[in-house]
């Protein structure tokens, strides 16, 4: 994309795409029963940012030095989108967080009811991994797909968002630390940021010494992203500083601002930030200015 578009109007265009190629990446002539198709398309339509898909493209494109990765890397883009909104609305359930209302909208269970919610979870997981295989009729190699989902199956899974969240849960009530609320964000939100990152750039065709550079920017940018999250949880809550609201009291929450304030929390984001631009930095890629674009918004980021 144009370098003298803004950011802004760059994630807008970029979210649009991404709408467009998840609305065909589910085709509605496969025989679901429709009412589970809608479901899933009910959490896929229902807005978001859509920044991890957009991080698979703009690395796509930094690293292979054109805009032409991002036919290519779409599959990959469509398929963590995917993991991401199942991940949500299995998060919802009364099982978890118990949530009514999400991007402003009912949850799934809540207009779909619990079981057709779990199965559009599952439908959307399952659905992410015949996502990326479409990625090998885009020119992208065999070998390159197959560790996309390796590192798929390990970032989403077990020692990756589904272990983190696992963590979450089973952790003791007002009894995290820091380094346990730190372990709890790398694997529910870094570990995701860490695959679309890298996965886009694979298909780039990174070095061995890029990924892990680049390993390192989105593990930072991710832990960012988690703590400004929860600044932007606190001031929308009740503006409390450093003290949990009613709300994370009865969700049994412990946040950065909880642990740590809010002003060091805003100076912990942007020391991550500024750490994540360095990694990425010393990744010396072709065309990275997309990727500190969006670094520089997430930390500046209001919603
Ligand atoms: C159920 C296996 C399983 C995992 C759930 C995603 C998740 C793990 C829990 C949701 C709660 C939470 C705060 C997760 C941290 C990640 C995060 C900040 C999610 C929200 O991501 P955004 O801001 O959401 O990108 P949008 O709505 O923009 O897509």
């Amino acid at each position: 994309m144009n370098a003298l578009v803004t950011t802004a109007e760059f994630l807008s265009r970029s979210a649009k795409e991404v709408e467009q190629a998840l609305a065909e990446a589910i085709p509605a002539e496969w025989v679901f029963p429709v009412q589970l198709r809608e479901a899933m398309m009910y959490s896929v339509e229902a807005g978001g940012k859509r920044l991890r898909p957009i991080l698979v493209l703009a690395a796509a494109e930094a690293v292979k030095g054109d805009s032409d990765a991002w036919h290519s890397a779409m599959p990959v883009a469509c398929a963590i989108e995917m993991i991401h909104t199942y991940s949500l609305i299995h998060d919802d359930l009364p099982a978890m967080d118990d949530d009514d209302f999400r991007r402003g909208k009912p949850t799934n269970h809540k207009v779909y009811g619990e079981a057709v919610a779990i199965l559009a979870g599952d439908g959307l997981l399952t659905h992410a991994f015949y996502s990326v295989s479409q990625a090998a009729k885009r020119g992208v190699s065999a070998e390159t797909v197959i560790a996309i989902v390796s590192d798929l199956a390990r970032l989403a899974g077990v020692p990756g968002m589904v272990g983190g969240q696992a963590a979450d849960i089973l952790g003791e009530q007002g009894r995290t630390t820091l380094a346990e609320l730190e372990y709890i964000h790398s694997r529910k939100t870094s570990d995701l940021i860490v695959f679309s990152v890298t996965a886009g750039a694979r298909i780039g065709g990174a070095s061995p010494a890029q990924i892990e550079a680049l390993t390192e920017f989105a593990h930072k940018l991710g832990l960012a992203f988690q703590v400004q999250d929860d600044i932007l949880d606190l001031i929308g809550d009740e503006q409390k500083l450093g003290k949990p609201t009613q709300s994370d009291v009865q969700q049994q929450k412990v946040t950065y601002p909880y642990l740590i304030g809010l002003e060091e929390s805003k100076t912990l984001v942007e020391r991550l930030t500024k750490e994540a631009t360095e990694a990425l930095t010393r990744a010396g890629l072709g065309k990275p200015e997309w990727l500190f674009a969006i670094s520089e918004y997430l930390m500046s980021r209001d919603h």
